[in-house]
């Protein structure tokens, strides 16, 4: 669905100050959708909230979510808020909100969301704390840089604990948490301004102010100091005033302000409590967004480099600097066309403008450009510093590309593409289902970075490389459906990769004379070991010029060829540095494809050299038991070469942590649910790479 002009929204009608990009991000089954869902019942954004499990919310929209019950894309909206109370009460602000996907195979869709977003509300399930893929986020977020505040969501569920999350995210995530929040049966106790807030019904649209009830004064009390102690410590302006005064001294208007700069630093994370099913803090959620989060002006002006000098450049988030923006989602749909989502860091995107794309250096035409809701889209006459929105049209821009000024071009770091884990092989029904695969299969690589098709050289077989089983699945669905491709699918095996164990060096010389033309190079380099997720890191360490400029990339390419390939086990080579160390060329003989099979046959022998180790992914895995199958817990993951981790007490169950090969835990949960009469439960993160 689109809405067409009269409809297009007036040019930054809301100042930048206002504006909050931020990212709804958590283990598998939070609430996040339903989080997402309130918060457009609760600004007014749709009229009715629509539940995950009907298959009806409308951030999950595609068949495969809704079929499944689960978030499989990040999903974008905009809706407007403005708080009650304190300094910026009845302010209008402008919340862009991105619904990322829980399960693990769907981590490209998080990371990417958390690249060009400013904050984040990280979810817990009440009763659980932190969980194994709540780790992962919140480490994607660290290492963006996201600003994060916390939403403690299913209060309503039996074991519901708020300090054991507390608790759990400071062990856990090495996280400095403070509540700003307590439950109550129906509401929430607000510390800030020291008072209770309860709902007047299910339908959460209204509610009463009263005093904290008496019996929760005391808890009330403590809490508050703790927050008036953190925001203290955070904000020396306030300190003074809380020594003098004690917590009598400060107002709500100051922890307000302290803990914004708290949480923009990543000092402090704000803690809110609620149920999102029963409609029960979500406004004040809305308000905390709005409170503690950053705004794209909050932040330091955006660095990049020069594509061609590598120069350092930094650009405000002006709306008229040069524009630069950053291409993170791709969506192609067979009926509208592709879809780019991009985060405008700096100046203003109009249509009509011409841009460059920093990957190809080639200009791309700002066709129609659009706001997106869910499934629906709203043209826009303009996309100012600081804005999420999409262009339609543009076939070849890939994720992570930087946009810009054709005349002032800067390019921004792209983003980090998780290594895919599991294959399986694909076999098309019919020749035009092989074509139909063959075209599918390259939109769909197009819009999703950590999908990877190839061909095997030995069956020739078309090979899909993927974060998991169910990302697989999905591929093969949506091959199905959208581009009506029927294939067979193979057994899924680990990704495997290998690496080298220590250091080694090697010397290859290319000479060949054939007739009148030579070819002529020689490389000398050096490989170790280099820290897990680099790749290859690849440094030219030669001097006075013994190989000419101009070769060294051909020498990298070779390396790169080489490792994409595999040393000793057929399996990609991954995380080693390589120095190149000397050389020589030929005047005449010498050649760019010379240098770059040199570089990959001197590459191959220095890594047999340093030693090759081959690597499987490993996963930590949460099992929870309920305390009479302990026994079936721990045996399930011992058989599988699980090594257990910890073993703890949650209410009536047990929890066991365990690190086990992504190899062996095929069909793991349908074992652990016959082997506990179905009460057993599991669920995995990605953990570390380990040696075979
Ligand atoms: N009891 C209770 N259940 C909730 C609450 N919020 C969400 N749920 C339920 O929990 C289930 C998962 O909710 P979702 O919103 O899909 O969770 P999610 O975090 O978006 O999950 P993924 O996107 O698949 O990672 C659904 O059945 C919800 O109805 C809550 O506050 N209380
Ligand atoms: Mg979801």
């Amino acid at each position: 669905m689109e809405t067409m002009p009269g409809d297009i929204l007036m040019p930054r009608d809301i100042t930048l100050d206002r504006v909050r990009n931020i990212g709804v991000m958590a283990h598998i089954d939070a609430g996040k959708t339903t989080i997402t869902e309130r918060v457009l019942l609760f600004t007014g954004r749709i009229h009715r909230a629509g539940e995950v499990h009907h298959g009806t919310a409308a951030m999950d929209f595609s068949p495969e979510e809704q079929a499944m019950g689960i978030t499989i894309n990040a999903a974008a909206t905009t809706t407007h808020w403005a708080v009650r109370e304190g300094a910026r009460a009845g302010q209008r602000h402008q919340i862009n909100v991105i619904d990322t996907p829980g399960h693990v195979d769907f981590t490209m869709e998080v990371e990417r969301s958390l690249r060009v977003l400013d904050g984040a509300v990280a979810v817990f399930d009440a009763a659980r704390g932190v969980e194994p893929q709540t780790e992962t986020v919140w480490r994607q977020a660290d290492r963006y840089g996201v600003a994060r505040i916390a939403f403690v969501n299913k209060v309503d569920k039996p074991g519901a604990d708020l300090a054991m999350c507390l608790d759990s995210m400071r062990r856990r995530l090495g996280a400095r948490p403070v509540a700003v929040q307590l439950p109550l049966d129906a509401g929430v106790i607000d510390l800030v301004r020291d008072r209770a807030v309860t709902y007047d019904d299910e339908s959460g649209r209204t509610f009463t102010v009263s005093e904290v009830p008496a019996s929760q004064r005391e808890a009330a009390t403590r809490a508050r100091e703790q927050l008036i102690e953190a925001c203290a410590e955070c904000d020396p302006s306030l300190t003074d005033a809380y020594l003098a005064g004690g917590s009598g001294a400060i107002t709500a208007d100051d922890i307000e302000r302290a803990l914004r700069k708290a949480t923009i630093e990543g000092r402090l994370v704000p803690v809110l409590c609620g149920s999102a099913l029963k409609n029960r803090g979500i406004q004040m959620l809305l308000d905390a967004i709005v409170l503690y989060l950053p705004s794209p002006q909050d932040l330091p002006a955006v660095e990049g480099t020069h594509p061609d000098t590598g120069a350092a450049l930094v650009r405000p988030p002006r709306d008229d600097a040069p524009v630069c923006a950053l291409a993170f989602k791709v969506v192609s749909d067979r009926a509208q066309g592709t879809l780019t989502f991009v985060r405008v860091y700096a100046g203003t995107l109009r249509p009509g403008m011409t841009l460059l794309d920093t990957r190809r250096g080639r200009t791309e035409r700002v066709g129609r450009l659009v706001q997106v809701h869910a499934d629906e889209r709203t043209a826009l006459a303009e996309a100012p510093a600081g804005s999420i929105a999409a262009v339609l049209g543009w076939r070849d821009v890939r994720t992570g590309t930087t946009l810009c000024a054709v005349d002032q071009p800067m390019v921004l770091a792209g983003l980090n593409i998780p290594e895919p884990m599991v294959e399986v092989a694909l076999e098309a029904r019919t020749a035009g289902d092989s074509d139909r695969m063959t075209t599918g299969l390259a939109r769909l690589a197009h819009e999703d970075p950590s999908l990877h098709v190839s061909t095997d050289p030995e069956s020739g077989q078309t090979l899909l490389k993927g974060m998991g089983e169910l990302h697989l699945e999905i591929v093969v669905e949506r091959l199905r459906r959208e581009h009506r491709a029927e294939v067979r699918v193979g057994e899924p095996r680990v990704a495997y990769r290998e690496t080298v164990r220590g250091a080694g060096e090697a010397t290859y010389r290319h000479v060949r004379q054939e007739g009148g033309t030579g070819q002529f190079a020689h490389v000398a380099l050096s490989v170790e070991p280099g820290a897990r997720g680099s790749g290859l890191v690849f440094t030219d360490d030669t001097v006075g010029g013994v190989i000419p400029q101009g070769y060294i990339p051909a020498i990298e390419k070779g390396v790169r060829g080489a490792m994409e390939r595999g040393v000793a086990t057929g399996h990609p080579m991954v995380d080693v540095r390589v120095r190149l160390l000397d050389g020589s060329f030929h005047k005449v003989d010498s050649s760019g494809p010379a240098f770059e099979i040199a570089g990959s046959r001197a590459f191959q022998e220095a890594a047999k050299a340093a030693g090759v180790v081959g690597l499987e992914p490993v996963m930590s895995v949460e099992v929870t038991v309920p305390e009479d199958f302990v026994g079936e817990g721990l045996a399930s993951v011992q058989s599988r070469r699980g090594t257990v981790r910890d073993l703890r007490a949650l209410g009536p169950l047990r929890v066991i942590d365990a690190a086990v090969p992504l190899a062996r835990l095929f069909g793991y949960v349908t074992e652990l649910r016959s082997r506990t009469q179905g009460r057993g439960s599991a669920v995995m993160a990605f953990s570390h790479y380990d040696e075979t």
